[in-house]
């Protein structure tokens, strides 16, 4: 008997309805889903991921959303690829290519914390040492080039990069599991808003992989199909180049410690309007945008 839900692409959600959602999906779809609780947040909430496999899977592919606690529209958006992929899988088939690996709240306190508290909070709920400036960036907590550029280690800092690298049981979370799943991932995409952006590693510095081409051609045919089918731009780059520099990110560390081929950090919508604060009318429309990056991306690695 399968599970029930309340969640929308009409309004934002708790977590608890995210997870309602996931839950769900392994009820009535019990051959292609199945949910790993990868970890647990300081404050005891639990890590989920959902796995989507294919019938033909050549690869496995990771997909972060809401590492930033205040970027609502990623995990809805997240969710809204996770119905394309599972409930609407007979029109998406090129899907049966990969095993999709998608953690949708990636900060689930920092995320409970926006709503119950603190609307623009952005970091984890770790208590710091002087007690009066909480939290960790989990995107500056990676162990990649940890502690550089556009990372602070001040705790009061909105870009605080943690005690150490891998401090955070958020991020030991995400590096055990990739760890534990292995060379079978070809590509990880963490999504963020605003801004409009796909961008490609590194970010600790302006250095490019050697395979940057290969990242800037597929990142622009990404937004060639998303303004083919929005009318929205989206700018391609370098992170470091295009935004700033930002060391001990997630996109760093999975391409560069563990050497997943395609990886990719979103801005989602808008260009800067509301930013943080879109309205929820735009999660549809923006959750199809993200759609089309992990259908380009998919399609590309897969050769068809
Ligand atoms: N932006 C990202 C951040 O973590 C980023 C941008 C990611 C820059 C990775 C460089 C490398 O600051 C948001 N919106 O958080
Ligand atoms: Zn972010």
């Amino acid at each position: 008997k399968s599970r029930s839900y309340n969640l929308t692409f009409q309004r934002y959600h708790r977590i608890s309805d995210i997870y309602a959602y996931l839950e769900y999906l392994v009820s009535k779809f019990p051959s292609i889903c199945s949910i790993e609780t990868i970890g647990t947040t300081i404050q005891g909430r639990e890590i989920k991921v959902l796995k989507i496999s294919g019938s033909n899977a050549k690869f496995g592919f990771y997909i972060e959303g809401g590492i930033h606690a205040r970027e609502w529209v990623s995990p809805a958006s997240v969710a809204y690829i996770v119905r394309e992929l599972v409930e609407y899988r007979s029109k998406n088939s090129f899907a049966e290519n990969a095993d999709y690996y998608v953690s949708p709240v990636a900060n689930p306190d920092g995320y409970e914390f926006t709503h119950t508290n603190s609307r623009l909070w952005r970091k984890n709920r770790r208590d710091s040492t002087d007690k009066s400036c909480p939290g960790v960036d989990l995107n500056r907590n990676y162990g990649y080039q940890w502690g550089g550029l556009g990372a602070s280690r001040q705790s009061c800092d909105e870009t605080f990069a943690g005690e150490n690298s891998f401090s955070e049981p958020e991020t030991q979370a995400v590096r055990d599991f990739l760890t534990k799943i292995g060379p079978s991932v070809q590509a990880y995409v963490a999504f963020h808003s605003y801004g409009q952006y796909i961008l490609y590693p590194y970010g600790y510095d302006k250095v490019l992989a050697p395979d940057s081409a290969v990242l800037q051609k597929l990142g622009a045919r990404i937004a060639r199909n998303i303004k083919k089918a929005s009318k929205k731009k989206y700018k391609v780059g370098n992170s470091a180049i295009l935004l700033y520099e930002a060391s001990g990110g997630a996109d760093d560390w999975a391409k560069g410690s563990v050497g997943i081929k395609y990886t990719y950090t979103i801005e989602l919508r808008d260009a800067g309007r509301y930013g943080f604060l879109l309205p929820a009318s735009q999660i549809e429309a923006t959750g199809k945008d993200a759609f089309i990056a992990i259908k380009t991306i998919t399609q590309e690695i897969a050769g068809i």
